[in-house]
C-alpha cells in the first residue's frame, strides 16, 4: 500500500494499536530530548521509574528557558540536570550553548527516526525528515526507560507546495499562511506533510521554521521529505552518515490536501493574542512599534540573523524603539562573528542576548506597558511576553528588521534596497566542546546526583475514587492556552523543580484568586470551553493543578500533549456530548460525577445546584482509564513493575 512520509516511519516504529486514524498506536522512540524548564521534573520522574541508564538511541539534556539566574534556582536545576546526564547516560548541552531545537537539528535529528521531547516545538527535527513529536516530561521519562510513546494514529494533512517564495518573504511567512488558512485548531488530529515541487526551494532551516511553527495548529507533528537538500545539510554539519532518504510513495494518499503557491505568498503577521489572527503585513503597516525581538527556535537560525545583518548593515535601530536579537546556537554565533554579521547588528544599535530562548518565553525584554513588540517568535499569547496590555505581533526576520529600522510596521518589500541571496555554507563551524557526551557506564555508575534547595521531592496522589464532586472552582472560555493555565516568564519558570511553590501562580493571568480559592474549596472542577490546553508541552499546567485539587476538567475540545498530561497525572479529562451545555454551568456549582472504571459506560455530570444532568463523552483508551484510577502515569508504572 503507497505509504506518507510518517506512515512510512510509523510502520517501522509501531509496536501495538490499530493503524486506523483516531485509534491508538504504541510507537517505539529512538529519540528524546529535555529542555531545562521541563527536564527537572522529568528527570526526577525518570529516577522514580528508576532505571539504570537511559535505552533509547539518544537522549540529551538541553538549557535554555532559566537562564536568566537571578538567584540559587536556576543554577540548581541546571547542575542538577548535568549530574543527572551524567549519571544515566545523556548527552548535556551547557548553558550558553543554544536553544534545544536549532541544536537538536545541527547536532542530532535524523531522517526516518522518532524524537520526542519534552517541548511543544520539538517538530523542528521535521525539517529534516525525523517525526518529532512534543510530550509531557512523564512522556519522556517513561520513553527514556524504554516504554513506547502512545498517540492517536494521525491523519495526514498534505500540503503541497508548488513554485519558489519571492524576494522578502521566507519560510515564516509560509507558516503563517498555513495558520491563516487552518487556524490554531485546523491541526487537531493530523500530521502536517509537505510536499511538491516547490519543497526543493526551501533550506532545512527554512523547512524547520516551518514545521516548528506547525506546532501552532494542533497538530500532532509536521514534517519534510529527506531529499538532496537534507543530505547538503547534514553533509554541511559534518553528519553525512545520519542521512537517508524519506519520500512519500507517488500515490500516496492523503486524508485533506492544501494547496500553497508560494509565488503568490506575501509577508504576514499574526496579531495579538494568537498566532492564528494572520493578516498580509500590508494592511497593518505604519503601526507605531516600541519593540523589535529575532531570535526564537522559529527564527533564530545563521540565515535568518544574517538576513536581519544584511538590513541592519551601516543604519540604526529606530529611536522610538529597541531590539533584541537572541541567535539560536554558538554554531550560529561563530558564523555570524566570522562573516562580519554580528558586527553589523551590534553596531546598528541591536541589543545582543545570549543563544536561548530568552524573551520569546518572557525571560527578560518584557515591553513596556502598552507597547506593540514585533517578534520572530512563535506565540503572541496574552502575556505570555511579561507585559499583559502589551500587543505582540509574529512576523519573518526580514519584517522585524525592516521594523527595527523604521520603527513602525514595514513591509519589507518597501525597503529601498534589493534582496541579498543568502547561501549557506557548504560546511558549518562545527564545535561540540559545549555538548557534553554521556559518560561510559563505568564512570555512570558512581555519579552523584546533585539536588539544590531548589529541587523539591516529587508529590504523590492518591488512585481516584468512583465519584467525583465538588464545586465549579473556575469556568473559563475558548482557547486557554497553557500559558494562562499555568504561566511562565521571569518570576516562575524557576519554581519548576518545586511544585508546591509553583502552584500558587496557576491560572494567574486569567484569576488570580484562584489558588486559594482550589484550596480552600479541597479542589472541584474546571469547565473549559474548545482546544483547551493549547500551546506548549508544560506538564506543570496539570501537575499544579492537580496539587490544588482538580478532580476533573470538563470541557468542549482538547490540545493533544496537554490531554496527555491531565491523564498523566490523575486529572478526568471531559468533555460535553453537547457543547451547549457549557452554556448552563456556572462557578460555584455543585457537581459530581459517577465515573466508576471510565471506559464503556456513559458518564453523566449531574448539577446538583441546577437539579439537572448533562451526559458527558471522552477519548480515554482502556490504559488511560486504567492510568488514571491509579492516580497517574507514575504510580501505575510503579503498579506494573
Ligand atoms: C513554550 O514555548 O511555551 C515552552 C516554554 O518552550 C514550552 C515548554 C515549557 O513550558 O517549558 C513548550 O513549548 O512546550
Ligand atoms: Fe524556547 Fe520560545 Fe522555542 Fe519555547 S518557543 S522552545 S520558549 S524559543
Amino acid at each position: 500500500m503507497a505509504r506518507t512520509l510518517v506512515q512510512k516511519i510509523i510502520d517501522q516504529h509501531h509496536i501495538d494499536g490499530k493503524k486506523t486514524p483516531g485509534q491508538e498506536i504504541a510507537l517505539k522512540i529512538d529519540q528524546t530530548l529535555t529542555q531545562d524548564a521541563t527536564g527537572t521534573m522529568a528527570y526526577l520522574q525518570f529516577e522514580a521509574i528508576g532505571v539504570d541508564r537511559v535505552k533509547t538511541d539518544l537522549s540529551v539534556s538541553y538549557v535554555d528557558h532559566n537562564t536568566l539566574q537571578s538567584d540559587f534556582k536556576n543554577a540548581d536545576d541546571h547542575r542538577f540536570l548535568q549530574s543527572v546526564a551524567n549519571r544515566y547516560g545523556l548527552y548535556f548541552s551547557r548553558p550558553g550553548n543554544g536553544i534545544c531545537h536549532q541544536l537538536h537539528l545541527e547536532n542530532f535529528a535524523k531522517p526516518g527516526t522518532t524524537l520526542i521531547g519534552s517541548d511543544s516545538h520539538t517538530p523542528t527535527a521535521g525539517g529534516v525528515g525525523a517525526m518529532a513529536m512534543g510530550a509531557g516530561g512523564l512522556d519522556v521519562a517513561a520513553a527514556m526507560a524504554g516504554m513506547p510513546f502512545r498517540i492517536k494514529y494521525p491523519k495526514i494533512m498534505g500540503i503541497k507546495l508548488t513554485h519558489a517564495l519571492q524576494d522578502w518573504v521566507s519560510a515564516k511567512d509560509v507558516i503563517l499562511e498555513v495558520l491563516r488558512r487552518i487556524d490554531v485548531k485546523g491541526g487537531v488530529g493530523y500530521v502536517i506533510e509537505y510536499f511538491g515541487d516547490g519543497v526543493k526551494t526551501l533550506s532545512v532551516p527554512d523547512r524547520a521554521t516551518i514545521t516548528n511553527m506547525g506546532t501552532e495548529t494542533g497538530c500532532t507533528t509536521s514534517i519534510f521529505p529527506s531529499d538532496d537538500v537534507t543530505r547538503a545539510f547534514l553533509k554541511a554539519e559534518g553528519r553525512e552518515a545520519d542521512f537517508s532518504e524519506l519520500l512519500p510513495d507517488g500515490d500516496a494518499a492523503y486524508d485533506e490536501i492544501i494547496e500553497i503557491d508560494l509565488a503568490q505568498v506575501e509577508p504576514l503577521a499574526a496579531c495579538p493574542h494568537s498566532p492564528g489572527k494572520v493578516k498580509p503585513v500590508r494592511e497593518l503597516a505604519g503601526m507605531a512599534v516600541q519593540q523589535v525581538g529575532i531570535g526564537s527556535c522559529t527564527n533564530s537560525s545563521l540565515r535568518d540573523m544574517e538576513m536581519a545583518a544584511w538590513i541592519m548593515g551601516g543604519q540604526t535601530v529606530a529611536e522610538s524603539l529597541h531590539m533584541v536579537v537572541n541567535p539560536g546556537s554558538r554554531q550560529v554565533v561563530e558564523h555570524l562573528i566570522e562573516s562580519g554579521a554580528y558586527r553589523k547588528l551590534v553596531a546598528a544599535g541591536a541589543r545582543m542576548l545570549e543563544n536561548s530562548c530568552g524573551a520569546c518565553i518572557g525571560m527578560g525584554a518584557a515591553p513596556s506597558s502598552g507597547a506593540v513588540s514585533v517578534r520572530t517568535y512563535n506565540r503572541n499569547f496574552l502575556g505570555r511576553s511579561g507585559t499583559k496590555d502589551a500587543d505582540v505581533y509574529l512576523v519573518s526576520p526580514e519584517t522585524a528588521a525592516a521594523t527595527a529600522l523604521n520603527g513602525k510596521l514595514t513591509d519589507p518589500r518597501d525597503l529601498a534596497v534589493s534582496c541579498p541571496d543568502l547561501s549557506l555554507p557548504d560546511r558549518f563551524i562545527v564545535n561540540s566542546n559545549m555538548m557534553m557526551p554521556p559518560l561510559p557506564d563505568e564512570k555512570a555508575c558512581c555519579v552523584e546526583v546533585v539536588r539544590g534547595p531548589n529541587i523539591a521531592p516529587l508529590p504523590e496522589f492518591l488512585p481516584l475514587s468512583d465519584t467525583l464532586s465538588g464545586q465549579v472552582i473556575l469556568k473559563v472560555e475558548d482557547d486557554i492556552t497553557t500559558d494562562h493555565i499555568m504561566p511562565a516568564g521571569a518570576k516562575i519558570l524557576p519554581l519548576r523543580s518545586n511544585i508546591p511553590e509553583i502552584s500558587k501562580f496557576v491560572f494567574e493571568v486569567v484569576d488570580p484568586e484562584f489558588p486559594d480559592r482550589a484550596l480552600a474549596k479541597k479542589g472541584g472542577f474546571v469547565i473549559g470551553g474548545d482546544n483547551y490546553g493549547q500551546g506548549s508541552s508544560r506538564e506543570h499546567a496539570a501537575l499544579a493543578p492537580k496539587y490544588l485539587g482538580v478532580k476533573a476538567v470538563i470541557v468542549k475540545s482538547f490540545a493533544r500533549i496537554h490531554l496527555a498530561n491531565l491523564i498523566n497525572f490523575g486529572i478526568v479529562p471531559l468533555t460535553f456530548e453537547h457543547s451547549a451545555d457549557y452554556d448552563a454551568i456556572d462557578l460555584g456549582d455543585e457537581l459530581d460525577i459517577e465515573i466508576n472504571d471510565l471506559v464503556g459506560r456513559r458518564i453523566v455530570l449531574n448539577n446538583k445546584t441546577k437539579n439537572t444532568a448533562y451526559n458527558l463523552t471522552h477519548s480515554l483508551s482502556l490504559l488511560d482509564a486504567q492510568i488514571l484510577k491509579t492516580g497517574g502515569k507514575l504510580p501505575w508504572i510503579k503498579s506494573q513493575v
